[in-house]
């Protein structure tokens, strides 16, 4: 920020500093949307070529027939399977393919219009478009921490450290001596404790809890 290196920072270097920052921001939001921008067209132009390759008859609807031969093209099954969106991911598992043109068929006339399979398109690239921001905000978050990590002179492995400790005491996990104790030797002790309990718990000589007036009853009858 002091870019003058005078040890102050002037209003100037501020304004330059956070605007820079600011600047950076939006960039990076705008090669966001050109990236999924470009993605959606790739898609879309993908899933037309498919349904014309489905549509063997060149009728602009596609039958059931048409889908069972579809399905066992490659480069059908292939988009098919990872669209995003299951009632066309299903087609090509053969026993589900009669419920999922059903389910695709929205008019009911038995065939998939252009329209109806255009509508599973788009709620196939919602979904493909929300993992890409999934997988976005996942790798920004990776990249905070090591910004993070490096701001505190640490490696990742440090800060993950400080992470667990903090969880730890959050959760009530750190033992008499200041260590951590596992979540799996927390749910061992839980389960000790669950079984000491219930061997405290006084019975009859049928092994029926004294406590419980039911199961008294019960042993009796
Ligand atoms: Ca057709
Ligand atoms: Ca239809």
């Amino acid at each position: 920020m002091d870019t003058d290196d005078d040890g102050s920072i002037s209003k100037d270097e501020w304004t330059e500093a956070v605007g820079g920052s600011l600047t950076k921001l939006l960039d990076e939001r705008q090669k966001d949307r050109d990236a999924d921008n470009d993605f959606a067209i790739d898609f879309q132009t993908k899933a037309r070529e498919v349904f014309e390759m489905i549509d063997a008859d060149d009728s602009w609807t596609l039958d059931k027939e048409e889908l069972m031969a579809g399905i066992n093209q490659k480069r059908v099954s292939r988009f098919l399977i990872s669209c995003g969106n299951e009632h066309l991911q299903y087609l090509c598992v053969p026993a589900r393919l009669g419920p999922m043109l059903w389910e695709l068929d929205t008019s009911k006339d038995g065939i998939i219009s252009l329209d109806e399979w255009d509508s599973a398109i788009a709620i196939a690239l919602d979904k493909k478009l929300e993992q890409r921001a999934a997988a976005r905000n996942r790798d920004k978050k990776v990249a905070a921490d090591q910004r993070l990590a490096e701001a505190f002179d640490m490696n990742a492995d440090s800060l993950e450290a400080v992470r667990d400790r903090k969880l730890a005491e959050l959760e009530g996990r750190i033992d008499e001596d200041g260590n951590i104790i596992s979540q799996e030797e927390m749910d061992r002790r839980a389960e000790e404790a669950e079984i000491a309990r219930l061997r405290a718990i006084p019975r009859n000589a049928w092994g029926m809890p004294l406590s419980n007036r039911s199961s008294l009853l019960c042993a009796i009858m």
